[in-house]
């Protein structure tokens, strides 16, 4: 079946593909669709932000869609830039601006800077709609390493690792990411339902 994924993150793109590459599952991304409708993500959780996405888009395409809304949660930080993660250093930023930003609010504290991403994955579609959320907890080193991944990934070192998610890669990354757990648990419920099938 086909199932739009309502993302324009690349990063997200590839990781979530493998995610459902044993599925009878043709994921579109945004890229590949025309009028795609700008989405203002001005909830404040994870979980609106990505039912707004699911929901806007199956409204305009009628098609099955999936979203990913998710984020660096920091301890010393109250939490943030948690739903802010995407432009924290500003509209427009670069990945490279935000960890930069973050390395220097985080300056100030005393190490270890505990963190946990989350990602809440959400299905949308005329009979059903569901979400899961996933989480992965680790520490904010301040050095950039790995040449992997994308966001925060360079400087995030998962719990029980020692390197960062950018040194570890997609594979090992999908074995235990926010974004995994949430998505594997969104891959539970719709196999379950008889919606997608191992291939
Ligand atoms: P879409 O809304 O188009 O999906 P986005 O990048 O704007 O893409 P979000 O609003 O969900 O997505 O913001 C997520 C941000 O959180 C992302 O840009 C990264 O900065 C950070 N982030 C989320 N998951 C991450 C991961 O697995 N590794 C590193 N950074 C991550």
């Amino acid at each position: 079946m086909k199932i739009i994924f309502a993302t324009g993150n690349l990063g997200k793109l590839s990781e979530v593909k493998r995610i459902f590459e044993n599925y009878d599952v043709e994921l579109i991304s945004l890229k590949e669709l025309v009028n795609v409708p700008e989405i203002y993500e001005n909830e404040l959780t994870f979980s609106g932000n990505s039912f707004k996405k699911s929901r806007e888009i199956f409204e305009k395409f009628g098609i099955p869609t999936i979203a990913d809304d998710s984020g660096l949660v920091v301890e010393q930080l109250n939490g943030k830039p948690g739903v802010f993660s995407a432009r924290f250093a500003g509209e427009n930023c670069t990945y490279e601006d935000n960890n930069k930003k973050l390395l220097n609010e985080l300056s100030f504290f005393p190490k270890p800077h505990f963190a946990k991403f989350v990602c809440s994955a959400t299905y949308f579609s005329a009979d059903n709609q569901f979400e899961f959320i996933g989480e992965l907890s680790g520490e904010i080193i301040d050095e950039f390493r790995g040449n992997n991944g994308f966001g925060y990934d360079p400087i995030f070192v998962p719990e029980n690792y020692s390197n960062t998610l950018s040194e570890l890669g997609i594979e090992v990354k999908n074995q235990i990411s926010h974004r995994a757990k949430a998505f594997y648990g969104l891959i539970d419920i719709l196999s379950k339902k008889g919606i997608i099938h191992y291939k």
